[in-house]
């Protein structure tokens, strides 16, 4: 038995030159619950957030199916990534997914412990990280070098608050400056140092754009006008050149970052949701939570707190970005980036 498996459709979309667009699964498993919108949730925020979204089925499965229909939507082939009984599959179809949704609960692989979770049978979703590992694998199998995935997420995870005391990194960054591949992410985790994330970009060589914004956005918070500026663009073409010269002339092994704000509409109030995160950290702290089982808390207190507001915001977040992903794909497989009219 092979520890890499890739689904017929993404293997014949590499052969083809297809757009591709790679998608993390660690959402699925450790971000959001397989389970109904709760009861004490407010299901009208939700209507309003995405719409036609069924508060009766489980979140995680029904987000796994309408991320990839997202991405077909927009003319892209999607490659869910997931590990299931310790072997990597690039691209899932409905049986193993539920499977993942059953077993991993709980469970990510990054870069760092993929191989473990490979040697030990585990089934986990990919954090980015693990989801830029298999962007490497499909760019492998490519004929023509110049072909490059596309991967979505909803938030990256970067330079933790407290760095200075305890160095907690998410392996995101570093796989980020080590792989070609263009990244769609609303932000960062809002748990993180932005400012110390965005510096650390910096020095690994990741040019980060800003889907018609000129600022890193806050996730599922409005944006503020401090947060750390970025360089727009607006229009795909303008996003085709930049990779092209990274990639192609410039030939730089590290991938572009395109920032897609939430639709400022749906977004959370900015202070209210700092504050909001602050104490349940502290809260956190005072349980004695640490590893794996404080971010489920974390967000699960968030969840109840705001009256399932920020799900609704995250999910609107992470189908807005499957489709951003899709068109972006697109555009990059297309065969004639304009060239020198910039
Ligand atoms: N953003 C969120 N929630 C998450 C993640 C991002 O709001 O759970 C996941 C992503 O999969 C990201 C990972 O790649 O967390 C980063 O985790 P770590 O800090 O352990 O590297
Ligand atoms: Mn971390």
């Amino acid at each position: 038995m092979t520890a890499v498996v890739v689904h017929t459709e993404v293997e014949a979309a590499i052969r083809d030159h297809a757009p591709v667009v790679v998608l993390e699964s660690a959402v699925l498993t450790t971000g959001l619950p397989d389970l109904p919108w709760a009861d004490g949730w407010d299901r009208e925020s939700l209507a309003r957030a995405v719409p036609d979204w069924d508060p009766d089925a489980p979140l995680a499965s029904q987000l796994q199916h309408r991320m990839e229909r997202a991405v077909r939507d927009h003319g892209a082939i999607p490659c869910t990534t997931a590990l299931i009984n310790g072997r990597l599959h690039l691209g899932i179809d409905d049986r193993t997914a539920k499977t993942l949704m059953q077993e991993g609960v709980g469970n990510k692989v990054a870069s760092t412990s993929l191989a473990i979770g490979m040697g030990s049978g585990l089934t986990a979703g990919t954090t980015v990280s693990g989801a830029l590992t298999c962007c490497r694998l499909l760019s492998g199998r490519a004929e023509d070098s110049s072909w490059t995935p596309v991967l979505a997420t909803g938030g990256i995870g970067g330079v933790h608050r407290g760095w200075t005391e305890r160095p907690d990194i998410s392996a995101d960054l570093m796989s980020l400056g080590s792989t070609k591949a263009c990244v769609v992410s609303a932000g960062s985790k809002s748990i993180l140092d932005m400012v110390a994330t965005l510096e650390l970009l910096e020095t690994i060589s990741v040019p980060v754009l800003g889907w018609t914004t000129d600022r890193w956005p806050s996730f599922t918070s409005r944006t503020p006008e401090s947060n750390p500026s970025i360089t727009p663009i607006h229009d795909l073409q303008h996003l085709g050149r930049i990779c092209s010269h990274h990639w192609q002339e410039l030939n730089q092994s590290s991938a572009v970052l395109l920032a897609n704000p939430l639709d400022q509409t749906l977004a959370l109030d900015h202070d209210a949701m700092d504050q909001l995160v602050d104490r349940i950290e502290t809260m956190a702290t005072e349980q004695g939570l640490v590893g794996a089982d404080r971010t489920p808390f974390v967000l699960g207190t968030i969840a109840d707190q705001t009256a399932g507001q920020s799900v609704a915001a995250n999910l609107a977040l992470l189908l807005g970005n499957a489709a951003r992903a899709g068109e972006a794909a697109c555009m990059l497989a297309g065969p004639h980036l304009v060239r020198g009219d910039d």
